[in-house]
């Protein structure tokens, strides 16, 4: 990577896209202060919708351009929701001197109230989004063991709620790239399953942002920011926009999506274990509004579809754990049954490897290895014991995932990568690594993840790349990183094996060989 295109993609990793003063133009803002509902902010279209002038507005009572009653459940909307938490659903209400029909959505922040207005789209139903998601969770709950046929389920239903031409479930991976793993489309849009994205297509703060904003809807992509006025807080702060419906979004993404042939956009946030764990993206060739009671069952939707992926990804950790205490109880038992621990190890390598995840294990001793599974040639041994003198700490195992890392450039590692080193007698060199093979996956990525936008010939404007063509690299030289699970893992066996290699002073259980 170049430093011109490192510098521009920390530069795209740290726009504000929270303080994007401005909403898209198919509502409206209005944000008061609590007691008085005393007006502090408009957008600078309002007028269309009150008959009133921003000017005529501000700092005058809310009171003066919307009812009682509306103004009653809005305060007991924000009243009931948590302080910051993303505007909500409030109310159905006709408003303005032309009694304009539309929809309400509300929430707090600094202390402001922000009242997003959207005028009813024809023919936007008023089907209760609770009883539409419990349908909808009912028909992918049902029988979908499968975790494939459940995403499948997934897309279908998110399609046929919206009507997008199509909806996606792309699930980010280690590195913060992504994939897509689920789609379902009109026949005449291509088709982006299996294509990989760079992490930078979607930026470190807008996943952060999303982790809590769990859904985002940009009818017209080809839309002009209608500016926030002021756009500045009595204290002269930026107003955070970030639990905004209306939200302008950041020209970089519009241009992406223009670059896509997309008119119109939603995801949707898939939450697992604290993190974002993927996204239910869909596109739209034309201009496509989704009313806030959609969105409300797709917001409910989206949080079931989180609990079934985190109970799963649950389920997942506990069957590997106890798989892996399974065997490590196996193992305890024969090391404990043999005249010495220590000699015996090497007879149970196989049993070994199976107590963490991984492709292959080497037990090192006396600068040789005994192995099992798939491990590099022995001519990487002085390479592995290089590193292993430069990484050591405090006895606790170490990890690496990159094979340049341990390997001498000329030297074939007959395609390792990962290593996981366990300490059983360090000052001896007596070591058991845990290997793993390089992720050599045919990637399709979608345009070039080097290249993930062009820079404008003075350098100055960035935008994203135009090319969506799949073209495929593959990945050399590192593993899957070893996580947590796979740490603790290790740690455990570590605690088993500890008894076989104590100083025979202390035990008098080793026997020497
Ligand atoms: C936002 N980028 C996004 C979003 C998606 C993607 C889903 C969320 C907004 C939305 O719902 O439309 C990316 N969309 C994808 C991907 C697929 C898809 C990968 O459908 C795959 C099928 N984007 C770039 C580059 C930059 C960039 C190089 O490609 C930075 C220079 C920025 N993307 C960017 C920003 C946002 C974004 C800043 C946040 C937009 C916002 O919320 O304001």
């Amino acid at each position: 990577m170049t430093p011109e295109l490192e510098r521009a993609l920390q530069s795209c990793a740290s726009e504000p896209i929270h303080l994007s003063g401005a909403i898209q133009p198919h509502g409206y803002l209005i944000s008061c202060r609590l007691p008085d509902w005393s007006i502090h902010h408009v957008s600078a279209n309002i007028e269309a919708l009150t008959g009133a002038a921003p000017e005529d507005m501000l700092r005058h009572s809310l009171r003066e351009f919307i009812t009682g009653d509306v103004i009653q459940t809005i305060a007991e909307t924000v009243g009931f929701a948590d302080p910051g938490a993303p505007a909500q659903r409030a109310a159905v209400a006709n408003i303005g001197p032309m009694a304009t029909l539309c929809e309400v959505s509300v929430h707090a922040i600094d202390g402001l109230v922000h009242i997003e207005i959207e005028p009813q789209q024809r023919g936007a139903g008023d089907r209760s989004p609770t009883v539409v998601a419990q349908a909808m969770i009912a028909r992918v709950a049902a029988g979908s063991e499968d975790e494939g046929a459940f995403r499948q389920r997934v897309v279908e239903q998110v399609r046929l709620l919206t009507g997008y031409d199509r909806v996606m479930v792309y699930r980010f991976r280690h590195d913060d790239s992504g994939e897509v793993v689920a789609e379902a489309r009109d026949e005449d849009m291509p088709s982006y399953l299996g294509l990989r994205y760079p992490a930078s297509d979607i930026p470190a703060q807008a996943r952060r942002l999303y982790l809590h904003n769990r859904i985002r809807v940009i009818p017209d992509a080809r839309y002009a920011p209608v500016p926030v006025l002021p756009d500045r807080s009595a204290g002269g702060q930026p107003l955070d926009l970030s639990q905004m419906s209306l939200r302008s979004v950041s020209p970089v993404h519009l241009e992406y999506l223009a670059n896509m042939g997309v008119a119109a956009s939603m995801s949707i946030s898939i939450v697992a274990g604290g993190r974002l764990w993927g996204l239910i993206a869909c596109h739209h060739r034309e201009v496509r509004h989704v009313p806030p009671g959609v969105r409300a069952a797709a917001d409910l939707f989206g949080l079931f579809v989180s609990m079934r992926v985190a109970a799963r990804e649950q389920q997942e950790a506990t069957r590997l754990e106890d798989e892996a205490r399974a065997v490590r109880d196996a193992l305890a038992l024969r090391l404990s049954r043999a005249a010495s621990g220590r000699a015996a190890l090497q007879d149970e390598l196989e049993l070994v490897r199976r107590t963490v995840p991984s492709d292959g294990v080497a037990l090192l001793r006396d600068g040789q290895w005994r192995t099992a599974g798939r491990t590099p040639p022995s001519a990487c041994i002085a390479g592995v014991q290089a590193w292993l003198a430069q990484a050591t700490g405090a006895g606790a195992p170490v990890a690496t995932a990159r094979a340049a890392d341990w390997s001498t450039q000329d030297g074939s590692t007959d395609g390792i990568a990962g290593v996981l080193a366990l300490p059983l007698d360090p000052v001896r060199g007596e070591w058991l690594l845990f290997f793993r093979c390089e992720e050599v996956e045919d990637v399709r990525w979608a345009g070039p993840p080097d290249e993930p936008f062009v820079i404008d010939k003075d350098g100055t404007r960035i935008g994203p790349r135009k090319s969506f063509a799949a073209w495929n690299e593959t990945v050399r030289g590192a593993s899957e990183p070893w996580n947590d699970a796979a740490l603790r893992m290790a740690a455990r066996l570590q605690l088993v094996l500890r008894d076989h290699f104590r100083d025979p002073g202390a035990t008098g259980r080793v026997v020497e060989e």
